[in-house]
């Protein structure tokens, strides 16, 4: 075991307990946060600890022990009541700070009841971390929702280093003002060593808060990070834009069974070309402005009629909580209204249809294949931290033909703002422009542009993502030669 054991917290473990009968199955999970952390725990074969994602039976520890043999690290399951999901997960984490951090006030619900089950359920993290924490061991915490464990931990006396990453938008001081335990969260946050955000402008609100909030703070900007002096400590902020595995992601597009996939997939429509959006279903990810652009795109230029088809895959999230099921509601009713418009004005062409929309999931081929095979992603969210579908997008397109529709209010336009169409989707009309910009790009151009943005996400992908973190953090990595030794002999166990 190395001596500086990775401790990464998180709220939902990496993995979803399947029931069968009697007995249980861990299934490996996906979504950004564990498609990023996954290769890293492995290599430094880590502790992680969080939620199972369900109240009631206890997981069999024998589960626990096989999937640390097999995965070369562990896992460690806080659990939670129901009374804990209602007040800190529905709650707080997803009625408050969600909606707040993306700039979506209107959204946001401040109840004292779920600030109170917010910090009650971030004790309860901190108090599993301390159970068995070795001196040498770093803590990395990870988003919105356990941004007081830091600060419990303090209290319980650790002196550990603590490291957090903020998978979604910091907002800025006038937007974060709103929150009513404003002043708890951000000197909660300032117990952390280390805070990382997504982009420059995240990192900078961040630094903005604390001067307007925090008395007695020393700010002095370093090479690329911050440097706060509060107390006797020194805080660090910095912006480390997260990413994915493009190797892998290129190399299994490249495969023959997703080639296979992706043929089948476009001769299923009858559209010359396919558009893509993949989202969980979420307010932020601005589906409804994306239909809305989409039909305009088709009243203003008619050559997409029948040319043109929209393929929308929404993943089921947060089915729980009203605002979500509201939004479903509006999905359902706009793409009825705008395939019943299309489906009356282009007679001739009726075996178009506008918009192809799933609600549910692909799995990981058939998500590839989608990749592979649409001409054009609109990745068009209203604010989002990251948006890894963005970068997926890109590492898959191996044939250099596709082309990106970006949101300039996702973290993801920092850094492909310059190979891709960068639109504001509050604007239709030019969302609408973008649309058909895309669709007769020439050859050239969209080969000239998609080189770029892979050769960006290649570039700064997820290995590198971490390397700058832990950096940042003075966390060494084990060297690859002790992490293939280490494995080795787990694997000889
Ligand atoms: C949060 C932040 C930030 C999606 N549909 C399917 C599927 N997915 C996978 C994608 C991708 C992941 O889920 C979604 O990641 P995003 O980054 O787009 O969005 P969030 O879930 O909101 O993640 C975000 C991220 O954290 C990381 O920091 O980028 O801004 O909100 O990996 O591939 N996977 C499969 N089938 C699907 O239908 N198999």
């Amino acid at each position: 075991m190395p001596s500086n054991r990775l401790v990464v917290v998180s709220n939902r473990l990496p993995v979803i307990v399947e029931q069968q009968g009697q007995s249980q199955r861990l299934r490996a999970s996906t979504g950004g946060l564990v498609t990023a952390l996954t290769p890293v725990m492995e290599r430094e074969q880590g502790l992680w600890i969080g939620w199972l994602g369900y109240v009631g039976a206890k997981i069999d520890p024998a589960l626990l022990k096989d999937f640390a043999r097999d995965h070369a690290y562990k896992l460690k399951p806080v659990s939670l009541t129901n009374e804990d999901v209602e007040g800190f997960y529905h709650g707080f984490s997803n009625r408050a700070v969600w909606p707040l951090f993306h700039d979506l006030i209107g959204y946001c619900r401040f109840e004292l009841e779920q600030w109170k089950s917010y910090d009650d359920v971030n004790r309860r993290f901190a108090k599993s971390v301390c159970e068995g924490l070795r001196p040498g061991d770093t803590i990395w915490i990870h988003d919105y929702q356990l941004m007081m464990v830091a600060s419990h931990l303090r209290r319980m006396g650790v002196s550990n280093p603590i490291m957090f990453f903020l998978h979604i938008p910091f907002p800025s001081v006038d937007v974060f003002r709103r929150m009513p335990w404003r002043n708890e969260l951000i000197r909660g946050l300032m117990e952390f060593d280390l805070l990382g955000f997504q982009t420059r402008r995240d990192h900078k609100n961040f630094v903005g808060c604390v001067k307007a909030m925090v008395p007695d703070v020393k700010i002095s900007r370093g090479r690329g990070d911050t440097q706060i002096e509060y107390g006797n400590r020194t805080v660090r902020a910095g912006d480390f834009p997260i990413s994915i595995d493009f190797d892998e992601f290129a190399d299994a597009a490249a495969s023959h069974e997703v080639a296979a996939e992706a043929k089948l997939f476009h001769t299923q429509f009858s559209a010359k070309k396919l558009a893509l959006g993949i989202d969980r279903l979420d307010y932020t990810k601005g589906i409804p402005h994306r239909f809305l652009a989409f039909e305009r795109a088709l009243e203003k230029y008619p050559e997409l009629r029948g040319n043109l088809s929209l393929f929308q895959v929404v993943v089921p999230s947060r089915t729980h909580v009203q605002d979500y099921q509201d939004l479903k509601g509006e999905l359902d009713r706009l793409v009825g209204r705008i395939n019943g418009w299309f489906a009356q004005t282009s007679f001739r062409t009726r075996r178009w249809i506008p918009i192809h929309y799933m609600y549910g999931r692909l799995d990981r081929t058939q998500l590839l294949a989608c990749y592979r095979a649409c001409d054009i992603a609109l990745i068009t969210p209203l604010r989002d931290g990251m948006n890894l579908v963005a970068k997926e997008y890109c590492a898959s397109q191996i044939d250099g033909k596709g082309v990106l529709i970006l949101s300039e209010f996702a973290g993801t336009a920092d850094q492909l703002g310059k190979g891709s169409i960068i639109i504001n989707p509050y604007d239709r009309e030019k969302s609408a422009d973008a649309i058909h910009e895309a669709y007769k790009m020439s050859l050239a151009e969209r080969r000239k542009r998609m080189k770029l943005l892979r050769s960006e996400v290649r570039r700064k992908d997820v290995h590198q993502w971490v390397k700058w973190f832990f950096e940042a953090a003075g966390y060494s990595q084990q060297a690859d030669s002790d992490r293939k030794s280490s494995l080795a002999s787990l694997k000889a166990k």
